[in-house]
């Protein structure tokens, strides 16, 4: 079903953008490479053994082992380092001009993504899905809540360490729309396998159109109470009116925000665009009203320790209520 939504899991050697073509041609570079240098060494093998004496004396020879062994590797070795260097290193080189910027910081286990706008504030929030135009390089501020994770969405880019304390940049770029999957490439705990996301490219007028959209509705919650979205909120109808307020009651405003409403927590994802979301739990469920009411009443169960309780206490009338909600918060 993952696999219908966003191919899981990403195929490492599929490029859809520069960054990701120069790994992959370092990464068969040095794989052709070490079938040569393979081959050369099987060859030599059986000219010291069964090759004609004159052969089998040269490779004897000292003469053999300092050339093959030590001037041979070391050359090659010492090019292909400062080839494999300089190429990475173009991966996190700054950029000119108008350069967009998305922080994304791991968390146990999940990734929470903001939008930067001017001076680096924080315009909007996401998690698990990041949205990015194509054919403009985009800057990622890597950052981890709690241990190393690693960001890695192989379509790209290369993989990148998140570390607590620190704040690594990768550069990604799309040349053409598509939907990547990207996982979390360290071990960083009980669910590390269950640590995915998804990587969304539009064509630039499409991301432009998205973003606005998105940054209407945000200015439209954070606004004066009685605007359209807050009434659409708050005066959700029936049974999402009834989810809603059951979301602030048993808790869930505690940890999640939804903008334009009293939930304003943090420390687990920012629920306020969750309808639009293509998947649940870090990229391991579709999205839908079913998958919602399980999320919600057994998370434990679907990802053992993962930091949201299973309200298993909740009826499946309330659970599907709470749900019916949450999936109108595009
Ligand atoms: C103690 C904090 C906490 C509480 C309370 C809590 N959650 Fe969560 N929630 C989390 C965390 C952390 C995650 C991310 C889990 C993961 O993917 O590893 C999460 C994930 C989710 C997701 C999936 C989001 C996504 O994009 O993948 C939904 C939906 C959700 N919670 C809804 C709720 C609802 C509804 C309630 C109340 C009934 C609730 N949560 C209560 C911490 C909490
Ligand atoms: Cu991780």
């Amino acid at each position: 079903m993952i696999d219908a939504l966003w191919g899981w899991p990403p195929p490492v050697l599929d490029p859809a953008g520069p960054y990701a073509a120069k790994v992959t041609t370092l990464a068969w570079s040095l794989f052709a490479l070490g079938v040569i240098v393979t081959l050369v060494v099987i060859a030599a093998l059986w000219a010291a053994i069964k090759g004609p004496p004159r052969v089998q004396a040269m490779l004897g020879g000292e003469r053999a082992i300092w050339i093959g062994g030590v001037a041979f590797p070391g050359v090659v070795l010492t090019a292909l380092l400062i080839w494999g260097l300089t190429l990475t290193a173009t991966l996190t080189d700054p950029i000119e001009g108008d350069e967009m910027r998305i922080r994304v910081t791991g968390e146990m286990w999940w990734f929470r993504v903001q939008y930067l706008g001017d001076q680096g504030r924080v315009i909007m929030e996401d998690a698990n899905e990041i949205h990015i135009p194509v054919g403009r390089p985009v800057v990622l501020e890597l950052e981890s809540a709690d241990v190393i994770h690693s960001f890695w969405v192989p379509h790209l880019s290369g993989k990148k360490d998140m570390i607590p304390g620190r704040r690594t940049l990768l550069l990604v770029e799309a040349d053409r729309p598509g939907e990547f999957g990207g996982v979390c490439a360290e071990y960083c705990g009980a669910q590390h396998a269950l640590m995915g996301f998804v990587a969304v490219a539009h064509e630039p007028a499409a991301w432009n159109d998205w973003r606005d959209a998105r940054l209407a509705r945000i200015a439209a919650a954070d606004g004066p109470r009685g605007t359209d979205l807050d009434m659409a909120r708050t005066a959700a109808a029936g049974d999402a009116a009834r989810g809603r307020n059951l979301f602030m009651d048993v808790g869930c405003a505690a940890c999640h925000r939804v903008a334009g409403t009293d939930a304003n927590g943090l420390a687990g994802p920012d629920l306020t665009h969750v309808g639009s979301r293509r998947t649940l739990g870090a990229g391991i469920l579709p999205n839908h009203l079913g998958t919602m009411m399980g999320w919600i009443g057994d998370s434990q169960s679907i990802k053992p320790g993962n930091r949201m309780p299973s309200y298993d206490m909740l009826s499946a009338g309330e659970l599907e209520a709470i749900a019916l909600w949450l999936e109108q918060q595009k």
